[in-house]
């Protein structure tokens, strides 16, 4: 079996014990390839004063290849370009979205330095696999240094309609970079038509299609089954005191929808009063990109949306909101959702959003909570059976709530089982698969042509 070469941003280093480590693709690329030879190359999360060679580290079969960037590195090509650029606008936020040449640039020459650093270690018949989009002009650096391997890209974040997306000045420089692969994987079909109509505009032909990332549904149910056990989910079921629990898990995003999450459970509280006292809203949403003003403006909000909501609708005895910006380890999280009479997933545009997924197969099947979830999730695509909302009406998410909370057994049994029959043929391992197998089946003469 040809060797498989992942390239990614960061590089999910092996850990001796523990350790959180949330983002999703890493969680979704674990245990994918049992047995085979992988090569895992990208940024090794540090910075060092000078550029310089790959450090290497084996795991079983995998061995990791990672490169340091200099503080101007990290800030033009990640900080800046990848998280303040191109991060807003493909999640379809052009008003938040910073546009300067020379980080353009910077992160253009981290991409051909990355590809410098990994042409001297591709063997001729391996197979190269580039994740998302730091890294668009990857494939194009590899070729320009020689390299004539098969290329795949999978975008992990959506991809907006090309009338938004040639707002960015390179826009035209980025799509012939995209030109460069032989396979294009998105999450969704909308998603895969955008950005094929985006190459069609400026004459590339790359194949396009569809691949969702899945989450390994049996595992975490068996994880989720053992967790509720635990000392901590214990500890939240006592102080629950019999009252429901409704759940949000998500880095601190502006994409996620937190704000509008937040005022929704208001209006469920203002306009349905059966609800007061009878259930409890915790929020666990770790701090992430927390250099960019952007996020610590958001977390701001969050802070005084919560404060304001408990002070507003809390009694001597009852706190509505519980809210903390601290990570929890997965194995916890698993028995919280397991315990969450409610899942709530409000993202104003997510690639997939694995959250979601990870919520239903942590599941009872005998007695299943409900998803609400956005209809602008990837995952709404394939999760019918949860309550769509649009997340941008506050209103529609309490009534959403409200369903959801009032939902018999038979529903909620019926719901579940529809979306666990989905996301049960879909593990992280199959869509792994699935992808690699459409590059594999590539005709060779589409490479030279
Ligand atoms: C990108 C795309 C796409 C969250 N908080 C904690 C924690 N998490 C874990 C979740 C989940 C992962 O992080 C987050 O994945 P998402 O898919 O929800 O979102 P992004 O990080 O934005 O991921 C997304 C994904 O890539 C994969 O393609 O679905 O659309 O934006 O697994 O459970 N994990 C732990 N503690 C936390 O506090 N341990």
């Amino acid at each position: 079996m040809a060797r498989l070469v992942i390239v990614s941003n960061r590089v999910p280093l092996p850990r001796p014990r523990g350790g959180t480590q949330p983002g999703g693709l890493a969680v979704a690329l674990a245990e994918a390839l049992p047995g085979q030879e992988v090569l895992w190359f990208g940024w090794s999360g540090e910075t060092a004063p000078e550029p310089s060679p790959p450090s290497f580290v084996t795991h079983g079969s995998t061995s990791y290849a990672t490169v340091h960037l200099t503080e101007a590195e990290r800030r033009g090509y990640y900080a800046s370009f990848a998280n303040a650029t191109l991060w807003p606008l493909l999640h379809w936020r052009m008003g938040l979205a910073e546009f300067r040449r020379d980080d353009h640039e910077t992160w253009r020459a981290v991409n051909a330095r990355f590809a410098s650093l990994l042409a001297p270690l591709l063997r001729p018949d391996d197979r190269v696999w580039v994740h998302d989009f730091h890294l668009f002009p990857f494939a194009a650096a590899l070729r320009a240094a020689g390299c004539r391997q098969r290329i795949g890209f999978f975008l992990h974040v959506p991809f907006p309609p090309p009338s938004l997306f040639e707002a960015l000045p390179q826009a035209g420089r980025l799509l012939a970079d995209l030109g460069a692969y032989d396979l294009i994987g998105t999450q969704t079909r909308a998603d895969a038509e955008h950005l094929a109509a985006s190459l069609a505009g400026i004459g590339a032909s790359v194949p396009v299609a569809a691949f969702p990332v899945g989450v390994d549904a049996a595992s975490f149910a068996r994880e989720a089954a053992r967790a509720v056990g635990s000392p901590e989910a214990r500890r939240l079921a006592a102080s629950l005191g019999g009252r429901a629990l409704i759940l949000g898990v998500d880095r601190l995003d502006y994409s996620k929808g937190l704000p509008q999450r937040f005022r929704g459970y208001a209006a469920l509280l203002r306009r349905f009063p059966e609800h007061r006292r009878r259930v409890t809203f915790l929020q666990v949403a770790p701090v992430s990109r927390n250099e960019v003003a952007l996020y610590r403006a958001l977390r701001r909000e969050l802070d005084e949306l919560a404060g304001r909501i408990n002070g507003e609708w809390g009694e001597i005895d009852w706190i509505p909101i519980r809210w903390m910006t601290r990570a929890v380890p997965r194995a916890t999280l698993a028995g919280f959702h397991r315990l969450a009479r409610v899942g709530l997933v409000t993202p104003l545009r997510d690639g997939m959003n694995l959250v979601a997924k990870e919520y239903v197969a942590a599941q009872n099947p005998e007695d299943p909570g409900v998803l609400v979830l956005s209809r602008f999730a990837g995952a709404a695509e394939e999760l019918r059976g949860a309550i769509q909302v649009n997340p941008h009406d506050p209103d529609e998410i309490a009534e959403g709530l409200d369903a959801a909370l009032r939902m018999d057994l038979p529903e909620r049994r019926a719901r579940w089982a529809a979306d666990h029959a989905v996301i049960a043929t879909n593990s992280a391992a199959d869509w792994a698969r699935r992808f690699l197998a459409a590059l594999e089946a590539l005709a060779p003469a589409e490479r030279a042509a």
